[in-house]
């Protein structure tokens, strides 16, 4: 490995394995369970607390550490309004014709429609940015490198980050949404990627009962020594 550029030693204490254990285990037991959620309170969340989560999703790995993301923040009402609005044209159009039935059929145990009053009821909205490229200062194209691994992780970051808060999201993809980028006024080389309302749940939220594959029938093994 070539380490002539800048190099430090890793922080690093070494845990036992007994401390290995609880850590995973308390992950464990907070994150399986995580749901998306659909019905949001709205009751506000401090900005702090979203800047927090989202310099968590910003330290996620990139592809040569470019970081091809950009995070938006939204609590104005009346951008989510204008989102919502957005929003919704599009599924509208989605779920009364685009869509193909089987793919409705798919959705059925969901219990989604077109509908998505999360847009405006969820205190924040965190719609997040691919940049496909980077601009040099003479404005000529750079390339960014495993750009939708990266997002995606930052994604999981950000979602993780929420949870461990003791919030709640979603991961909505309304789709065309190109008019994020228009509305939210990005650049070119800015795609969105992903929309996440941020907050709490509303009381008495429901949530889809559905349940996540056996590890057995997710995972396959070629074991060596301990
Ligand atoms: N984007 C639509 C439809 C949708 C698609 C999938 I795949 C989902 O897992 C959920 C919804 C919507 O937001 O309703």
């Amino acid at each position: 490995m070539m380490r002539d550029s800048d190099f430090k030693p890793l922080v690093y204490n070494y845990p036992s394995i007994g401390e290995v254990e609880n850590k995973i285990n308390s992950f464990h037991d907070k994150m399986i369970t995580r749901r998306s959620v659909r019905d949001f309170s709205e009751k506000p969340v401090p900005k702090n607390i979203v800047e927090k989560i989202i310099e968590i999703a910003s330290n996620a790995p990139s592809g040569a550490n470019m970081q091809p993301w950009t995070f938006v923040a939204i609590s104005d009402p009346k951008i989510k309004k204008e989102i919502r609005v957005a929003a919704e044209k599009e599924e509208f159009e989605n779920y009364n014709g685009r869509m193909p039935e089987s793919w409705k059929q798919d959705l059925a145990h969901l219990g989604t429609d077109w509908e998505k009053p999360f847009l405006e009821k969820a205190p924040w909205l965190i719609v997040v940015f691919k940049k496909s490229y980077r601009l040099s200062e003479d404005n000529s194209q750079l390339k960014n490198y495993y750009v939708s691994e990266s997002v995606g992780i930052a994604c999981g970051f950000l979602i993780s980050a929420i949870h461990m808060a003791g919030l709640t999201t979603l991961t909505h993809t309304p789709s065309p949404m190109n008019f994020l980028q228009k509305i939210l006024n990005r650049p070119d080389n800015e795609k969105p990627y992903l929309l996440l309302p941020v907050g709490y749940p509303s009381e008495n939220a429901l949530v889809p009962n559905i349940s996540k594959e056996k590890l057995e029938d997710i995972s396959i093994w070629f074991e060596g020594r301990d």
